[in-house]
């Protein structure tokens, strides 16, 4: 067959300029007739063979033997010599005629949208495909009114059974009527059947648009709003940057008719993610955020005041805040609709709103995936620039992130900022990324304020038919500059001169609707005058307005406690009986499961280490974590590569039956008729971007879950840096949005290269907001410091330590994102193990402090427990597995006068702890210790804040703070293991060195 895919190619390169409107035939090519089927675009299988000669072989097979060809063809020659027969019309036709028809149908259903009227300005230079011409088939001008035998087709619309006889002209003119208006539909590159039939019942009916005169003015009066509302802005605040929706104006009353039809349909919840272009209508338009509080912004914006506390963070530019609010719809139910707060990051936010989609259909028990929808708004650059747009795309399908379909809009501008899009994409269209999901795609021309509704109506029940993606490409123009104060005619002369006679889409739409006596003038004056009566009333009362912080937070937050109010600090150790018995259930694997020989040993391991109460290790801590999470009502999620298993084998959450392939998950199973969501773990897309942008957006929705995601190794979780950077780090400065995420990094200098090294703790830590020059209020009932800085950094190493700063996620009252600096080697390593009884909350056990069971944010030395030891000579303060490194090395040098701490929490930093610890070594030297080279891991931030600390403390300055640790370095570790082994000994040694430290401070 590949003679025939070479023939598709030739058919697909043979095109001809556009012609818009008007279907041209054209004498029958004197040559030989070239093949005329484009096999590879044809999708039925009734099609999955043809060409002029195949055909004529086939009509021959049929004839000798109407059983050797197969049941679809057998039909279509039956039908074809019986419809012959009786009409006496087609009776001079060959079924070589009628099947060159029928591929002209199919070509239409193709590339039909290749002659659509998409572009409003007509400066688009479109090929029209040859296929899309009769005269390509052999028919000339004396054909058009023959009538013609289309076949009697298992297939929706055009080629359905009821009009098998047609005259070309009728049929072509259905054919450009459907596929050639205003809306150019992509989706013959969908495999599925019924999918394709769906569509094309749809696309096929002879007057798809047909509004009444009422939704006439429903329409109208949502475009004036739309055009009022910019024209509003651009008069009373003519200098500033609002990214105006102008000449793409129809996106309003577009996205309104969606959630309508969308409410019609079931959906109560929608989660809107869009960028800077139109964002402010959208606000006031579609979500309905008070237009008095977008104007108080306009006006400078008073910062939010506060009833309970006076936080106020940061705050934001006004086109990158985020809102919700409950709508009433058309159809006279409500929706409710949240645009969530975005950076600048084009693209960024599309993940986000996917995870917290997902999050409210787990917390709305909406099974179907029918409730609650994600809405993305795109533009053409970013849509087809920005990888995180196919991250996000790419998880649709996925078990455990599916959202059931998500509706994309592109507000198709035609230009990105000064940039063309010959400059900006290799593809034809910008959404052509969608294909790979078989997502269908409607172009549709921004002009055309019905055809834009009819796209948006056609995606909503898409998505609620078949619960996938769909993408509405809403080509428009750009009627001002990139803002407003940007001068396009520098780089796009020739489009600005046609712009700027261009009508509006407003202005065609009342002219359109008075010509055909839909609207009355005065209709139109009403309405117009209504809409500028209130923005004129809003703006007057913005002038009073006072924002209130909170404005978009879910009930589910209710009680939550800002930076300022404070939270308490609680014990998060379990009752023994709680342990055993969770420990129990996470530790058996049913009867009769044929588990993996090295995996039953794992699990028995695991439960003598619950029955014995010792030696519990780290992967063991955690599934303690969260089935102790999960028996006091919490959900729990882990997501990232790998993670069922574990990168490095060792978490084994998910077992697999060796001879059935079954699957099972002890978490699943610690309480009776357990939701099966309740605990998900689960492999994810080789994504970091988008998969953590997800998780990012599910822990915001519910503070009472916990939401995890792994990293294989630290170092690839760069590839989400756009996350940390302008969400994790910052969200709750920025938009008073609190997370509890936490991020498992692994690290640590194990001889891996550099790569799989580092997990660049130092970049969390740089980005940390604590001050290091003055230390906040410690004492324990007063303490805010940890509600008050951006995010937690920690290194832990101990199991009972992990385990506890899991569970002190949740028991708080406010939500922090946490970073862990996860182990490797400790996984196994023999020293690093917990007893159970640091797990408990009784009195008197290893983890009880005077304050109970909690997590330890540093770990004192473990040979001198008196307040004073005058006879240590060094005191190394240390974080992560080193510790486990320098005291094997103390041991052997027996080293008692060297005393190790362990700053297991980096940040915030430990004040209080550092400066007990300072205290009871008075004559101790003090050191910095840690594998990573100097200008990485946690020495710049550690020692400011260590000379802080030490110089309340009367301990010296920061040039007493002597370094023992790799050199600088560009790249994180080096890849020959001798040299790794030979670094770490020399350091080790160094620590334990009975000399002084020499090496110097940062100063
Ligand atoms: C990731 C990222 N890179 C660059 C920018 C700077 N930038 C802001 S808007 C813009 C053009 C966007 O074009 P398009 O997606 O077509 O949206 P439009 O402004 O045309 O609506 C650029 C490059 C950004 N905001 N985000
Ligand atoms: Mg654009």
């Amino acid at each position: 067959m590949a003679w025939l895919r070479a023939g598709s190619c030739l058919a697909k390169l043979a095109t001809r300029n556009r012609c818009f409107h008007t279907t041209v035939l054209r004498s029958k090519p004197s040559g030989p007739v070239p093949r005329s089927v484009p096999l590879s675009r044809l999708s039925d299988s009734f099609l999955d063979g043809t060409s002029s000669v195949y055909l004529e072989e086939l009509q021959r097979t049929w004839e000798s033997d109407p059983n050797s060809v197969d049941e679809s063809w057998d039909n279509f020659f039956r039908n074809f010599v019986s419809h012959a027969a009786s009409s006496p019309g087609i009776s001079g036709q060959t079924i070589q005629e009628s099947m060159k028809l029928l591929l002209l149908v199919r070509a239409y259903q193709f590339h039909g949208h290749m002659k659509a009227r998409l572009d409003p300005l007509g400066l688009e230079q479109r090929e029209v495909p040859d296929d899309l011409d009769p005269g390509f088939y052999g028919f000339n001008e004396s054909d058009l009114d023959r009538e013609f035998f289309l076949g009697v087709w298992r297939m929706s619309g055009f080629l359905s059974e009821n009009r098998p006889v047609q005259t070309l002209r009728a049929i072509l003119t259905r054919l450009e009527q459907a596929y050639c208006g205003s809306i150019g539909y992509e989706y013959m590159h969908i495999a599925n059947r019924d999918q394709c039939n769906w569509l094309r019942d749809k696309i096929e009916t002879p007057s798809p648009m047909a509004y009444d005169s009422q939704r006439r003015q429903v329409i109208l009066s949502r475009l004036i709003w739309s055009t009022q509302f910019e024209n509003f802005l651009a008069t009373k605040w003519t200098a500033a940057k609002r990214f105006g929706l102008e000449g793409g104006e129809t996106l309003i009353p577009g996205m309104k008719e969606m959630f309508d039809r969308s409410a019609d349909l079931g959906v109560e919840n929608i989660v809107i993610g869009m960028s800077h272009r139109g964002r402010l209508n959208v606000l006031g338009n579609v979500v309905r955020k008070p237009l008095r509080q977008i104007f108080s912004e306009f006006s400078g914006g008073t910062k939010p005041v506060d009833d309970i506390g006076l936080y106020t963070g940061t705050g934001d530019v006004k086109y990158h805040l985020g809102t919700s609010y409950d709508r009433p719809t058309r159809g006279g139910k409500h929706i409710h609709l949240s645009l969530v707060a975005n950076p600048s990051h084009l693209e960024a936010v599309d993940p986000v709103v996917i995870g917290k989609t997902r999050a409210k259909q787990y917390y709305s028990n909406d099974v179907g995936r029918t409730k609650n929808m994600g809405i993305l708004i795109h533009g053409d650059g970013s849509f087809a620039g920005q990888g995180v747009v196919y991250e996000t795309l790419h998880m649709s399908g996925l078990p455990s992130y599916t959202t059931g379909g998500t509706i994309h809009i592109v507000v198709n501008n035609q230009v990105a900022f000064t940039t063309d899009p010959k400059s900006g994409r290799s593809s034809q269209y910008c959404t052509d990324v969608a294909k790979a999901l078989d997502a269908p795609i409607f172009h549709v021309n921004g002009d055309d304020v019905e055809a834009v509704v009819h796209a948006c109506e056609l995606a909503a029940e898409w998505r609620q038919t078949f619960h996938s993606d769909v993408v509405v490409d809403i080509t428009c123009y750009r009627r001002f500059g990139h803002n407003e104060i940007d001068e396009p005619f520098f780089t796009q002369p020739k489009m600005y001169k046609v712009i700027r006679s261009h009508p509006s889409a407003l202005e065609m739409y009342q002219k359109q609707l008075l010509e055909t006596g839909q609207v009355t003038k005065e209709d139109i004056d009403r309405i117009q005058n209504k809409v500028l009566s209130i923005l004129n009333e809003e703006f007057v009362a913005s002038k009073d307005y006072v924002t209130k912080r909170r404005d978009w937070l879910s009930n589910y937050w209710l009680g939550f406690k800002s930076p300022e109010q404070l939270s308490r600090i609680r014990n998060t150790g379990v009752q023994h009986e709680i342990l055993k018995n969770v420990g129990k259930t996470i530790t058996t694997l049913p009867e009769n499961f044929n588990a993996h020989r090295a995996a039953k040993k794992i699990f028995a391991d695991r439960l003598k280490m619950i029955e014995t109460g010792e030696g519990v290790d780290w992967a063991v801590a955690e599934v303690l974590a969260f089935a102790t999470l999960l028996v006091e009502g919490n959900h729990v999620r882990l997501s990232g590569q790998d993670v069922e298993r574990g990168t490095f084998s060792h978490r084994h959450s998910v077992i697999h039956d060796q001879v059935t392939g079954e699957r099972y998950c002890p978490l699943d199973h610690v309480m009776k008729n357990q939701n099966q969501e309740m605990f998900t773990v689960s492999n994810s897309s080789l994504s970091e971007f988008g998969v953590l942008g997800f998780e990012l957006g599910y822990s915001m929705e519910n503070p009472n879950s916990l939401v995890l995601w792994e990293a294989q190794f630290g170092d690839f979780s760069n590839g989400a840096q756009v996350m940390f950077d302008q969400f994790l780090s910052s969200g709750e400065a920025k938009w008073l949005r609190q997370t509890g995420l936490v991020l498992l990094l692994p690290h640590g200098y194990d001889g891996q290269g550099p790569e799989h090294s580092s997990a660049r703790l130092e970049r969390f830590l740089q980005m940390s907001d604590d001050n290091p020059f003055v230390i906040p209020e410690m004492e324990p009932t007063l303490r805010t410091q940890i509600q008050t800085c951006n995010w937690q950094v920690v290194n832990v190493t101990t199991p009972a330590n992990y385990f506890h700063v899991l569970r002190r996620q949740l028991h708080r009252e406010f939500r922090k994102p946490l970073i862990v600096m996860s182990p490797k080697n400790l996984l196994r390593h023999k020293e690093c193990k917990s007893n159970l009884s640091e797990f408990d909350d009784a009195e008197g056990h290893p983890g009880y402090d005077k304050q109970g069971t909690r997590f330890k944010r540093l770990i004192k030395d473990q040979n001198g427990h008196l307040d004073l030891e005058e006879g240590i000579r060094r005191l190394v303060f240390c974080s992560g597995k080193v510790y486990y490194e320098l005291d094997e090395q103390r041991k052997s040098v027996d080293g008692k006068d060297v005393a190790i701490c362990r700053v297991e929490q980096l940040c915030p930093f430990p004040y209080d702890l550092i400066q007990r610890e300072l205290k009871r070594y008075p004559n101790a030297e003090i050191v910095w210790c840690q594998e990573e080279p100097m200008n990485m891991g946690a020495y710049a931030y550690i020692a400011p804040r260590l000379a802080t600390a030490m110089k309340a403390v009367e301990r010296g300055s920061i040039q007493d703070i002597k370094y023992v640790g790799r050199g600088p370095s560009a790249a994180t570790a080096t890849g020959f293991y001798g040299v790794h082994v030979k670094e770490h000994s020399e350091l080790v040694q160094k620590a334990m060195q009975p000399d002084p430290i020499t090496t110097p401070a940062l100063a």
